[in-house]
Order: structure tokens, then sequence, then C-alpha cells
């Protein structure tokens, strides 16, 4: 049998006692760390600088992965990887200037969203699957405007001059950091994946303009093909009904309302293919918490929802609405999709 190409993600940490070993390094796409400082590695890595909270050091990083050899390459600002169906990248730009056109960081944003699109276009892997976005100090006020929603406008700058349909965008995430730089890692393909909107929830490319002048780009989940398997992706998700934050001061309420939206999410994504076998226990999470404080009640009220074996990492970091305390993102591979399961 050929080897399975499939898009694969584990953590794993070769230096750790009981680490299992990496798989080959030449079908490492790149990955995602938590360690401080990341690590020097051959794949680009993107370094999340939020703390973690009750893990193992296996779980500092994430890597995505597949059986096939990636060639890697710089483009401007941007390290990636890229398999004959893959490409994986990491953008990390300093807020170097603003200008009469926008702040620091709006153009710090607009620009990573610009070459990400120029590379995708220049290699040829047009469709944006999931994109995972780290701003620091992502709620403080600056010339009179929330920092993410400079972010938003930036990027959605971006998404118009490059005639990006907002209404496709990728599953996404974006969360604050304490400081550092801008930094967005991507995952696109040749191929498009299916978008799914939550009935509970407003498209968030379509908020009203009370969230800021431009509205977010990303799609609450996204489900793609990739090799033997499909892979779903759920945006990071939080106590949003409508458009509004609901259970304000309450991280137990919050944890609930937004295991209520993942699980409408993974509904549909099971009814799109029955054959997959999506189920809230069977994901992988990553479990961002404001508070450092409320981890054992969140931890608590998400294992009685999803399982005492579910699978997540827990971090530190900043949401980007202040009124929210928690926001969860996670994704799972499908059974293995074959002709006869179809
Ligand atoms: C929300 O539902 C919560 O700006 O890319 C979640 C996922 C959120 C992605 C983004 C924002 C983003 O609006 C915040």
């Amino acid at each position: 049998m050929s080897p399975d190409t499939s898009l694969q993600f584990f953590q794993c940490d070769p230096s750790a006692p009981d680490g299992q070993p990496l798989p080959a390094a030449a079908g490492i796409l790149g990955m995602s760390s938590l360690q401080q400082p990341a690590p020097e590695l051959p794949w680009p890595v993107q370094r999340v600088r939020t703390p973690l909270l009750g893990g193992s050091v296996q779980q500092l990083h994430e890597y995505w992965h597949s059986a096939a050899t990636c060639r890697r390459g710089r483009f401007h600002d941007i390290r990636f990887s890229a398999s004959d169906e893959l490409l994986y990248g990491v953008i990390e730009l300093e807020e170097t200037h603003g200008s009469d056109t926008g702040t620091a960081l709006q153009l710090a944003a607009e620009q990573a969203y610009r070459q990400l699109f120029s590379l995708l276009e220049t290699e040829g892997f047009p469709h944006l699957w999931r994109v995972w976005n780290y701003v620091p100090r992502i709620n403080e006020v600056e010339y009179g405007l929330e920092r993410y929603r400079q972010f938003n406008i930036g990027r959605h700058e971006a998404f118009a001059d490059f005639a990006r349909p907002v209404d496709s965008s990728p599953a996404a995430c974006a969360l604050g950091v304490v400081d550092g730089p801008l930094s967005i890692a991507f995952l696109a393909a040749r191929h498009a994946p299916r978008c799914i909107e939550n009935p509970r929830q407003t498209s968030a490319f379509a908020y009203p303009r009370q969230y800021g002048p431009r509205s977010p780009t990303f799609t609450r989940a996204a489900l793609a093909s990739s090799g033997r398997h499909d892979i779903l992706f759920i945006s990071g998700t939080a106590s949003i009904v409508g458009h509004g934050t609901v259970h304000l001061d309450d991280v137990v309420a919050q944890t609930r309302e937004t295991v209520a939206n993942i699980s409408v999410l993974v509904e549909q994504a099971q009814r799109l293919t029955p054959a997959a076998d999506y189920s809230l226990a069977g994901l992988d999470y990553r479990v961002y918490i404001r508070h450092a404080a409320d981890y054992p009640k969140v931890r608590t009220a998400l294992e009685q929802l999803i399982g005492p074996d579910m699978r997540a990492v827990y971090v530190q970091a900043d949401i980007c609405r202040s009124n929210l305390l928690v926001e969860v993102e996670a994704h799972g591979l499908s059974r293995e999709i074959t002709a006869t399961t179809i």
C-alpha cells in the first residue's frame, strides 16, 4: 500500500524521557511551539508566546505532517514548507510604522496577509484552510481603537485587494499575547475546503459595525479532504450567540456555551460526511483561558461535557473581546474514508 499522505498532526517531544520518536523529518510541514524560546528547526515554527497551563513537555509542540516529502522555502518574510498538496507557512512581522492610512498594527496585518496571498498565488496553493493569528496586546486601545479591530482592518484590506470572498474565509483563531511580533501561521492547499457556519451565531464576516469598522474574516469551521482522510478544523469558538457575548463574568457558563457552539459545528460536519465519525470526544483541543486562575474550573467543565479523556492543551492568552474569558479551538481527522465508506 502506498504511504498515507493525509495531513496528520501530533504532539511529541523527542527530548522528553517518554517522548515518541519524530516522524521522518522530510514529511514535517511545520509546527507550533509553546516552548520559550522556540527551537531553531529546518521547518517553519510558529512560536506561540503564551504560558502552558498544567501541561506536559509533550504538549509544547504541535506538528503538522504528511508522509509526502516537503520542499522548504522563503518568500519575503514567510518561511514555508510544501508537499504536492499542502503548504504550511509562518510569518512574523514587527509593527514598524504607522502612516496616514493606518496604525502600525493595521499595516503589519495588511502586509502579512498580502505576502501570504502572494505566496499562495505564486506557489499555486490558492485555498486557505486554517490560519492561526497571534496579536500582541490584542485588547489594548491605541489611537482610539482596540488593537484587535486595527488588525481586522488590515486583514480585511488584504482580503479585498486579492479579491478573496469573505464568505469563503479560512477557519481561524485570533488570540492575544503579551509581546513580540504579530505572528501568523497558515495551512493552504490545492483544493478548497467546505466552509461550515454556525446557525446559532452570526457569521463573523457579517458582524455589525459595533465590533469594529471591518469584520473578521474567518469561517466557523472548515472541512477538507486529504489523502485517505478528511480533516475538520473548528475555529476559535467562544461564548457568543447571535453576535453578542453571553454569560458575562461567568467562566463556567461561557465554557458550556462554547461547547454548545462546537457541538453544532461537529454535527454539521458529520451530516456532510456521514462516514467520517466525528465526535466531540474524538477531537484534539486547544483551550485559551484569559485568567490562569480559571484553569481548574474550565478544565472540569470541559471534561464533564466532552469526556474525562479528552485531549486538550490549556494555555493562558487574551481573547479578542475583552468580555470573553475562554476560547476553544479543535481539529480532528475523520475515519479513513475509502470508496466503500462514502
Ligand atoms: C468570535 O467568535 C470569537 O478574528 O480570526 C474566533 C476565531 C474569534 C477567529 C479571528 C476571532 C477570530 O468572534 C473570536
